[in-house]
């Protein structure tokens, strides 16, 4: 692919994929659907309260959390756009099972429509997270997401924030872009995003703490401990709770985000979705050079069972991802003369 200047337009973008891998047609077209949608749910984002209450409950979803109204129109906006696109089937969040749209065309999405519920009616960033698949022939709707990460075509993310970005992997790097609104069009702003291997910023909801797995509680307790402990750096702490948001900080000056299975009722795999959550941003992360595990597994390896199955996270710089494993591993540093973290430790830059 001829070299991208920044402020290429993403249909530009779409165009030069294709040429490069006519193969990647149908998914370039998804990809262009999902953005045209994600036009029209940033325009509603942004007049806040000023369009109604988009806070306000209604039904509960697959996962029993309580649908917000933004969560139903979002769910709306990216299916109607999907119907015009090469898509056999969805599976959305905000569906229970897998919705047939034209059983004839190549693609299966997952798809969270609106990721970030509980920051809705706040101000706050928000997203739209998708992972595109080839269809598994066959009787079987849910076949073509029961395969690993790995099958993915493209995936990608929006995000509702400040300016509007969305972030995209064909397989060939991640690529990110603003939504120019003006122009009305998503704008290259980084051909090729790079994760520094090397951080010192995490994110996790620490008031889970006490429900963590003995690894977790031990490598967050070490960061907390910065220069007098085993990692011999003081480290920053950031959580917003939009997890593409917090994504999105990872993916452009690097960190570790966690969101890993603890012991409370129903989390024993965490709280993200493997389909349309865990495994488009695994891509996006792995694509930008950083790593995408449990804590232990790949992710790309894992196969969903069902579609809204959850799985584990932890994911961002390579040194981190690969620290938090070691502690899984049981490798827990000593204090100051770790062989791994220490003063004169292996790791140490
Ligand atoms: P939300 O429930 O508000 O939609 O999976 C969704 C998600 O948000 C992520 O965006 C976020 O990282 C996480 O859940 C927040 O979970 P906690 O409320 O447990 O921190």
């Amino acid at each position: 692919m001829a070299d991208l200047a920044v402020g290429t337009p993403l249909d530009v973008y779409l165009a030069q994929v294709t040429q490069a891998d006519a193969g990647l047609h149908d998914t370039a077209a998804v990809v262009a659907a999902i953005a045209e949608a994600a036009i029209g749910i940033s325009a509603v984002i942004g007049r806040g309260a000023l369009g109604g209450d988009l806070a306000a409950s209604g039904e509960q979803n697959s996962d029993g959390d309580v649908q917000k109204a933004l969560d139903v129109i979002a769910h709306e906006r990216v299916t109607e756009a999907l119907r015009g696109a090469p898509v056999a089937t969805v599976a959305s969040e905000e569906a229970e099972g897998v919705m047939v749209l034209n059983a004839a065309a190549p693609l299966a999405v997952a798809i969270d429509p609106l990721d970030g519920s509980s920051n809705i009616g706040v101000n706050m960033a928000v997203g739209t997270v998708f992972g595109i698949r080839p269809v598994v022939a066959g009787e079987d709707v849910e076949a073509s997401f029961r395969t690993p990460g790995t099958t993915q075509l493209a995936a990608g993310f929006v995000s509702y924030g400040p300016a509007t970005a969305l972030i995209v992997t064909f397989g060939q790097g991640t690529q990110s872009f603003v939504l120019d609104r003006d122009q009305g069009k998503f704008r290259l702003t980084a051909a090729a995003m790079k994760i520094p291997a090397a951080a010192k910023e995490y994110a996790v909801n620490a008031s889970n703490a006490r429900f963590w797995d003995p690894p977790v509680k031990a490598f967050v307790e070490d960061c907390l401990r910065g220069t007098e402990g085993p990692r011999d750096k003081d480290f920053n702490m950031r959580w917003l709770g939009s997890m593409v948001a917090d994504i999105q900080r990872v993916l452009t000056r690097g960190g570790v985000f966690l969101y890993p299975g603890d012991s409370r009722k129903g989390y024993a795999r965490g709280r993200l979705r493997l389909l349309y959550e865990v495994a488009p941003v695994a891509m996006l992360i792995e694509q930008a050079g950083g790593a995408a595990t449990d804590g232990q597994e790949r992710i790309l390896d894992m196969v969903a069972a069902g579609i809204h199955e959850r799985a584990p996270l932890v994911c961002g710089s390579t040194d981190e991802v690969a620290c938090v494993s070691t502690y899984y591993a049981g490798g827990k540093p000593d204090a100051g003369r770790s062989p791994l973290f220490g003063q004169r430790g292996l790791m140490r830059p």
